[in-house]
């Protein structure tokens, strides 16, 4: 194993989900963090709840990843304290609504494309030239099983994943002949703030998604981006798709019908 402790690792969207459980994770291993999000409160509750409780430094950034200069001011200020993150998570992503591609709102759309793939882009191309300058690096996106195949009211959210899944291999291709790594992960049915924000806030659409089956947990994720930010230098898992046991694929889903409904 690779040990991360002491390194500095920049997770983008840690106030939730993902993020969140990876900050965590990375925390109890040692690794000091840059996390990023947009709400405030929680941003920096969650600084403080990592340093108190792992001893490990942690620096907060608010802000929308939509946002290219506030990217920039992001590395910049790294820069200026000397910190070049050795693993960079570039998670922060949503879908916003699930309709027919010729009833889909154009918000939505522009949405999911600026924060999935212009978001992801800005962010890496603020930080990975110092992980290019020190010949040293890790990139590690979070993409989806949504980039590997469309399912039906999918369209846009599967092509800014699938828009991802081309990103992590460009990246792995320009980067040959460097020690910079770059892997995606790509899950499946995750019960995390996903569904709820997909839908809108409406809680009951987004706990419908997760009935009768036991889905990903953000752990799961986290102890997976975990070893492959672990994994020996020489090492690079460029693509890790999982799946929950109960689903095998966007068209095959196994939930176990409540008695009561028989
Ligand atoms: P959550 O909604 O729980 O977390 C999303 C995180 O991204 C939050 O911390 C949110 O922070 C941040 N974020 C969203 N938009 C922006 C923005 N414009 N600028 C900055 N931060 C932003 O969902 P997940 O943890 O499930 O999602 C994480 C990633 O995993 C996404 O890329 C998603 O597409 C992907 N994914 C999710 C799956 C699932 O089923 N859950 C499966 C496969 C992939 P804040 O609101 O504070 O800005
Ligand atoms: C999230 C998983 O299957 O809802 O990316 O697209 S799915």
């Amino acid at each position: 194993m690779n040990s991360i402790r002491g390194k500095w690792a920049l997770i983008t969207g840690a106030t939730s989900g993902f993020g969140h459980a990876t900050a965590e994770r990375f925390a109890q291993a040692g690794c000091n963090l840059i996390i990023t999000g947009r709400r405030t409160e929680k941003l920096e509750a969650f600084e403080h709840v990592l340093n108190e409780k792992y001893g490990v430094k942690v620096l907060a950034y608010c802000f929308d990843v939509r946002n290219l200069n506030q990217c920039v001011e992001m590395a910049n200020d790294l820069a200026s304290r000397e910190i070049v993150p050795d693993i960079l998570v570039n998670n922060a992503g949503l879908a916003s609504g699930k309709d027919k591609i010729h009833e889909g709102l154009i918000g939505d759309w522009e949405k999911m494309i600026d924060t999935n793939v212009k978001g992801l882009l800005y962010i890496t191309r603020s930080i990975l030239p110092m992980m290019v300058a020190r010949n040293d690096g890790h990139v590690i996106n979070i993409g989806s099983v949504a980039g590997h195949i469309v399912y039906p009211e999918g369209n846009v959210y599967n092509a800014t994943k699938f828009a991802v899944k081309a990103l992590n291999e460009a990246i792995n291709l320009d980067l040959a002949g460097t020690n910079v790594r770059c892997c995606s992960i790509d899950p499946g049915a995750a019960e995390t703030e996903f569904s709820k924000v997909r839908f809108h806030g409406d809680e009951d659409k987004a706990q419908k998604v997760y009935e009768g089956f036991k889905p990903l947990q953000a752990e799961d994720i986290a102890d997976i981006i975990f070893y492959v930010a672990t994994s020996p230098p020489h090492v690079n898992i460029t693509n890790l798709v999982v799946y929950p046991t109960a689903q095998r694929s966007a068209y095959v889903l196994h939930r176990e019908v409540k008695k009561e409904e028989e």
